[in-house]
């Protein structure tokens, strides 16, 4: 699906409204002269996953149109890479995407200028030609054939990440237990430890291994990877290779997210995010639709920490997504997620730091408070989209969408009963 001439069109119609908004904002706050190259590069990569409707196990409601196979999927992240010019990753689920031609897969990939950022190992379903079940958990199973399989799982995963040009590998494993006394806790830690390292040993020197946790289901009583803590402790016996990867909704309620990202940064055992938005559990909502401020105080935590580090913002750590969608359409609901990222990652970089540690050295509470909200509460928005304009996106990603009816173009294309492999 080609946008090119229409997202032409799109821009000339509200290029003098975006200058003027362009205008006032830089008459009015003092913005960084690196911010927009430093947005330019902030690429986020969107999951595989997420490309279908989601569903619960009460229902689910498909849209049409879903990719059918990967390379409808790529070339649907491409689509949205192509409206917003910030999207140019995909992260891969296997087996859900595996792939017998990954040469093929490459190529159509940076047709698109899409590059595949973490691939994602799946211990936590049995596939139809599977020996041994997951059921009673994979690397923490106490038969050590199935944490044997789990392993060789995870070695496959690496070897078509290594085919496709990704640099790493997120583990998320459902292993738990459902009722007091079902599992050993201690063993069932020393198990996974020990699994991870045979997979720990089997990354290529260039890989990262960022193990996700999770605080409960599809386990309900305890989850053997449960919280940062335990994949901090559990990624510093790995080695310097592996880090914890945080998942805006794998938290119990009320949790500080942002302090858990601050303290892993500077541990430097923070690999990256997957980015959703969440009121109650795992609800896998778009990033920034029910808690922006959150969002806003973990990318003021990122910046101030990244800084501290002398890392590079774009690089140096993951920046993903892992959403489910049940009732909006996938891609719009994608475009949003990338746009809000966008704005609390803009917001943070005009945080005065300078002013902030002098309010805290003078524990004036107040002012503090004042600096951050004052970040918060700009509308970056023209920022943001100057940045999408100057790599060739469009000014309003999600209106142009709309615009071209790609919904139902893609239904006319692929009908409306597909059904995408994921969530
Ligand atoms: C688990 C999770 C994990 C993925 C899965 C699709 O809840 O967040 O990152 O493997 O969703
Ligand atoms: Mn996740």
């Amino acid at each position: 699906m080609f946008v090119g001439e229409k997202l032409h069109d799109h821009n000339a119609l509200r290029l003098s409204a975006h200058e003027r908004r362009y205008t006032f904002i830089n008459s009015e706050v003092a913005i960084p002269s690196d911010l927009i190259s430093k947005l330019k590069d902030f690429q986020i990569a969107i999951p595989s996953w997420a490309l279908g409707t989601g569903g619960t196990r009460f229902g689910r409601f498909s849209g049409g149109g879903e990719p059918r196979n990967l390379e409808e999927k790529i070339a649907d992240v491409g689509l949205l890479h192509a409206l917003n010019q910030t999207s140019g990753a995909i992260s891969l689920h296997i087996p859900w995407d595996s792939t017998t031609n990954p040469a093929a897969i490459k190529a159509l990939a940076a047709q698109h200028g899409l590059a595949f950022d973490a691939v994602n190992s799946n211990t936590f379903q049995d596939q139809a030609n599977q020996a041994l079940s997951y059921k009673f958990g994979s690397l923490q199973h106490v038969d050590a054939a199935v944490r044997k399989q789990a392993v060789q799982h995870n070695i496959e995963v690496i070897q078509q990440g290594i085919e496709l040009g990704s640099k790493s590998l997120t583990v998320w494993l459902s292993d738990g237990s459902c009722f007091p006394g079902q599992l050993n806790f201690r063993k069932a830690y020393e198990r996974t430890v020990e699994s991870l390292k045979e997979i720990y040993a089997a990354l290529p020197g260039d890989w990262k291994l960022f193990l996700e946790y999770k605080a409960y289901e599809p386990n309900f009583y305890s989850t053997t990877v449960g919280d940062w803590g335990q994949s901090y402790s559990m990624v510093n016996k790995l080695g310097e290779k592996a880090y914890t990867l945080v998942d805006l909704g794998h938290h119990l309620p009320n949790a500080n997210i942002e302090q858990i990202v601050s303290l892993l940064l500077m541990e430097g055992k923070l690999g990256g995010f997957h980015f959703n938005d969440s009121k109650y559990g795992d609800d896998d909502l778009t990033a920034g639709s029910i808690k922006p401020y959150q969002l806003f105080l973990i990318f003021n935590e990122l910046v101030d920490g990244m800084d501290a580090k002398g890392m590079n913002h774009a690089k140096d750590l993951g920046w993903m997504i892992d959403a489910s969608h049940n009732v909006k359409d996938p891609l719009e609901d994608l475009l949003q997620s990338v746009e809000a990222i966008q704005m609390a990652y803009t917001q943070a970089l005009l945080v005065d730091r300078a002013a902030l540690e002098v309010a805290r050295n003078a524990n004036d509470v107040v002012a503090c408070q004042e600096i951050l909200q004052t970040a918060f509460r700009t509308d970056v928005r023209s920022l943001v989209a100057q940045a999408r304009l100057e790599l060739g996106g469009a000014l309003d990603p999600l209106a142009l969408f709309r615009d071209l009816g790609i919904r139902n173009q893609l239904i006319q294309e692929r009908g409306a009963k597909t059904q995408a492999t994921g969530l």
